[in-house]
């Protein structure tokens, strides 16, 4: 069939919306008309040229929601006319890394799709010369049409809105889940977020949802003070406008008890910038402080920091979609989101059509969007 798609012809280069060939689902494999997808800056981080793992041609985007259209031979979990999100982080719960219940990261089909190809070695998309593009993540959500391994598809609830559980897809799940699934936060703890966007405002909602009770912001714009603010950050810092060195003034705001020591029990990047990840560790408190690296960094980018930190007692994580497992906890989100738990409307800023993507970009840039979302 053909299809229309934003291809990323060249590291750097603006997208191209044109039609492209895809080939129907395989065995074991899901056709999906998507309806929304978000754009993640993790689509930009790759465009761009900074991923070690990009490859060109490629049809991006990895934050989508649609119907199932048709399915492959074989496939028995979702059937035409279901609802899903598509999963970068599959969820096949039979290799060792499912079975053993200690990570999300399913490594059934991780090597094919770091290469941008389908399970069986090949893609199904190509231009209408016939030349191959990659798939991204697994997902490739830049397109009307997408297809994906049954492993890497979350069926959920009907009546929920395309344009807004997108996000779950990515940004929802990681920040909500960094705080629930993997540094597992308790009622009154003291957390500081760096980076409040996409990202960093669902880990402040996550933070609150947990029942923290202080909630730092940190971010270079000011604008996002108010964003914080709108999900439960109680106090924000401009690291611009802090005079001296960050981590002894975010050290200083979260001293408590009787020995006044400061640090905050959870710290979280959100920026993908590694200086701001050694200063999240560094202000975690001594002892049992948890730093969870979200963000991503370009190729050659390295974390460093004094071994001191460690060996007094602070751990240092990261987080790849917040630690849920696709199948089993996007639906679960999903529901939450239905339920009122967690917040999604007002962070869709921008919606856009596929045409606009590149404009979603800039806006992203700017740091105008919390989340532009393409609807289909
Ligand atoms: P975004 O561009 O929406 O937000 C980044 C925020 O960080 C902005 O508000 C910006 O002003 C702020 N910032 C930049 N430099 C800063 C600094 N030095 N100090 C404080 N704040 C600073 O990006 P996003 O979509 O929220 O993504 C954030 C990061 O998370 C990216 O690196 C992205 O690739 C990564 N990510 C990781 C996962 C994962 O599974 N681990 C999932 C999604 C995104
Ligand atoms: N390709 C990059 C790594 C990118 C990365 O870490 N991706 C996250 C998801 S970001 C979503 O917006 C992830 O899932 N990582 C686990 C994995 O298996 O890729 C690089 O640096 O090589
Ligand atoms: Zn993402």
């Amino acid at each position: 069939m053909r299809t229309r798609a934003a291809v990323a012809f060249e590291a750097g280069k603006p997208l191209e919306v044109t039609e492209v060939n895809l080939e129907g689902p395989k065995a074991g494999e899901v056709l999906i008309e998507l309806k929304a997808t978000g754009l993640c800056h993790t689509d930009e981080f790759t465009r761009s040229g900074a991923d070690p793992e990009g490859i060109f041609p490629a049809i991006l985007g990895h934050e989508g929601a649609g119907v199932v259209a048709e399915v492959g031979a074989g496939v028995t979990s979702v059937k035409p006319g279901d609802h899903v999100i598509p999963l970068y982080t599959p969820e096949c719960r039979t290799c060792p890394s499912c079975l053993s219940r200690k990570t999300n990261l399913c490594t059934s089909i991780r090597a094919t799709q770091g290469q941008g190809l389908m399970p069986d070695g090949t893609s199904r998309f190509s231009t209408l010369d016939g030349d191959p593009i990659h798939h991204y993540m697994g997902c490739s959500t830049f397109a009307n049409h997408t297809v994906l391994p049954e492993v890497a598809v979350a069926k959920v609830r009907e009546d929920a809105p395309f344009d807004k559980i997108c996000y779950i897809g990515c940004g929802v799940t990681t920040g909500v889940g960094a705080v629930i699934y993997t540094a597992k936060v308790e009622i009154g703890a003291t957390a500081i977020v760096f980076g409040l966007g996409g990202i960093g405002l669902n880990v402040i909602q996550g933070l609150r949802l947990a029942g923290a009770d202080m909630i730092i912001g940190v971010d270079v714009n000011n604008e996002k003070k108010a964003w914080g603010e709108r999900f439960g950050m109680t106090h924000f810092v401009n690291p611009k406008e802090v005079e001296g060195d960050l981590v002894p003034y975010l050290v200083n705001m979260t001293k408590r008890g009787a020995d006044q020591i400061g640090g905050a029990d959870y710290t979280f990047d959100a920026t993908g910038n590694v200086g701001v990840m050694r200063a999240a560790l560094e202000c975690s408190h001594r002892g049992w402080g948890k730093s969870i690296v979200i963000g991503v960094a370009p190729a050659g980018a390295e974390i460093s920091t004094r071994p001191f930190q460690l060996v007094t007692g602070r751990q240092w994580m990261g987080t790849a979609f917040g630690g849920a497992r696709g199948r089993t906890d996007v639906p679960k989100i999903v529901e939450w989101y239905m339920e009122g738990k967690i917040e999604i409307d007002p962070m869709i800023t921008h919606l856009l059509t596929l045409d606009e993507i590149n404009h979603g970009f800039d806006l992203m840039h700017e740091g105008k969007s919390v989340r532009g979302v393409v609807v289909y």
